[in-house]
């Protein structure tokens, strides 16, 4: 085992008799929900995973040390260790340097989950090109890192907080595939859809099973390591209203511009205002989508080990 991360026993384990294994991000939990539905959040999808027969490994930087599969403690610290650093892949030497802690981004885990041989991730949404990046350059890691990692992400989008538009632009510019999970267009996190079309749809965790193994061949054959997003939208009955998501995004937006956040606050600023200005139905429908990410990664994980044998 590497002595630049540590990879959790059960973790191990599954990698080596070829068992599913999801990885699941740690940025989600200290960032992206508030405490304590934070932790329970961390703990069910864990549980969920469990229950289908995959292995979680959660993933986040403890004492300067990447952990592929955190226990229940580390999964405590990342919840309510409150001044937890956000983790992006550029942070984690520094990290190592300093034996300091990090909740890991969807790049990050992505990154570090490639190092351990994990293929598959659930998160919420993805980070993407911020609104006015045109001005700001503000592009979240995420996309780049994501061309270069052999990870599948499964998100539900990016919320529409970001230039959904723009995000999709740069996915075909770094030739990272973006698949839609039985639905032709890119959804848009809390809403089903975002109205833009995708290329290619798929219906089953085979399809996205063959798509990795095919990523895998090239790979064999040395071409670089690739990633995948696969687009999972909420349900059209569980998804946020739209009239109302618009009205708090709107305002989300505005209040963000007057505290004149920049960089990588500007995320978690608008994620924790949205929860606050939508009387906390943001947060149900949030932790819904994550879910439904969760059981399709689970079901892709479980069809990608079956290919591999
Ligand atoms: N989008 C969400 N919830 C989140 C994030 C994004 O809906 O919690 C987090 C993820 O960890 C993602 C990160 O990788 O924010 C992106 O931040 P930035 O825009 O600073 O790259
Ligand atoms: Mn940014």
């Amino acid at each position: 085992m590497s002595a630049s991360f540590h990879v959790s026993e059960s973790v191990a384990a599954a990698l080596a008799e070829g068992r599913p294994v999801v990885a699941l991000e740690s940025t989600i939990i200290s960032h992206g929900l508030p405490q304590p539905r934070n932790l329970e959040a961390a703990r069910e999808f864990e549980q969920m995973l469990v229950e289908r027969g995959v292995t979680p490994a959660t993933i986040a930087v403890l004492d300067g040390v990447p952990q592929i599969g955190l226990d229940e403690s580390g999964i405590e610290r990342i919840a309510l260790g409150g001044s937890m650093a956000k983790a992006s892949v550029r942070d984690l030497p520094i990290l190592a340097a300093r034996r300091a802690s990090g909740a890991t981004t969807v790049a990050a885990t992505a990154w570090l989950a490639a190092r351990a041989g994990v293929r598959v991730f659930a998160t919420g949404g993805l980070g993407g090109v911020h609104r006015g990046a045109s001005e700001t350059f503000d592009e979240s890691a995420d996309l780049d890192t994501l061309a270069g990692v052999p990870v599948a992400v499964v998100s539900a989008g990016v919320k529409s907080v970001l230039d959904i538009a723009a995000t999709l632009e740069r996915l075909e510019t770094l030739s990272v595939p973006v698949v839609g999970y039985g639905t032709d267009e890119f959804p848009s996190f809390w809403l089903a859809s975002s109205g833009h079309r995708l290329d290619w749809r798929v219906d089953s965790a085979a399809e996205v099973a063959a798509i990795l193994r095919a990523q895998d061949a090239w790979r064999a054959e040395g071409a670089g390591a690739q990633g995948l997003v696969v687009a999972n939208p909420i349900s059209l009955a569980e998804q946020w209203d739209p009239v109302e998501h618009d009205r708090v995004l709107t305002e989300a937006l505005a209040a963000a511009d007057t505290a004149g956040v920049r960089g990588k606050a500007v995320t978690p600023f608008l994620l924790k205002y949205i929860v606050g200005a939508s009387g906390g139905t943001s947060l149900e429908v949030n932790l819904d989508i994550a879910r439904g990410n969760v059981r399709v990664a689970a079901e892709i994980a479980t069809a990608y080990a079956a290919a591999c044998h």
